[in-house]
């Protein structure tokens, strides 16, 4: 289950991607922790390679097997850039999503402490008007107290409009949640 997975290709112009046969994709703003749970599902530092110089802002591919992809979307929301270069990252996460009929799933990831930040309302907002098949991850659970997880999550799922029992709450740190995400991805990528 996810136990193959290597990198296929870095593309910044969506047009130019193969077919594939089946996709995934994981979508989040920066540093919401998109590039380490997608090590934790792959257990693997697929990161290593997302994150080199150049790349950290195009499309990512890795796959299970040839035409099976993960596909690890730049982060919405960078702080630094120019508007026109975010507006830019917006459009090349928008074409993929809008031009992949062999996509299964978007995953949105939003940090689970921080809660759906403006950006995050934004993307599910626009997943749910485009018809797209996806789910809500949260991220970084082992930062939210025992005490406060069940008050944060439902929290967190009222503004996104999905029930409690729909976000996924997950940990890349202690790898809590990971395992069932795993099975999820896996199963959803099956042949
Ligand atoms: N506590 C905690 N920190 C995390 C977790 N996942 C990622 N981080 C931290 O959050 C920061 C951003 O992580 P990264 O995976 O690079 O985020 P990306 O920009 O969305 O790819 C890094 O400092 C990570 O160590 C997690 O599950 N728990
Ligand atoms: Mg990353």
């Amino acid at each position: 289950m996810l136990d193959n997975v290597g990198f296929l290709l870095s593309e910044t112009r969506p047009g130019q991607l193969p077919v594939c046969s089946a996709a995934v994709a994981f979508v989040g703003r920066s540093n919401v922790g998109k590039s380490s749970l997608l090590n934790a599902l792959c257990r693997k530092e697929l990161a290593r390679v997302s994150n080199l110089p150049g790349r950290t802002r195009a499309i990512n591919v890795f796959q299970t097997s040839p035409g099976h992809w993960l596909v690890d979307l730049p982060g919405y929301g960078y702080a630094g850039g120019p508007m026109a270069e975010r507006a830019g990252w917006g459009a090349m996460i928008e074409e993929f999503l809008t031009g992949r009929p062999s996509l299964r799933m978007v995953f949105a990831l939003v940090d689970a402490k921080i809660g759906p930040t403006k950006l995050d309302l934004q993307m599910a907002a626009w997943l749910r008007d485009q018809g797209l098949p996806w789910r809500a991850v949260a991220t970084k659970a082992d930062q939210v107290g025992p005490s406060r997880a069940q008050g944060r999550r439902r929290e967190a799922a009222l503004a996104l409009g999905i029930a409690p029992a729909e976000l996924r709450w997950t940990s890349a740190k202690d790898g809590f949640g990971v395992r069932e995400l795993r099975g999820e991805v896996a199963a959803l990528l099956a042949p």
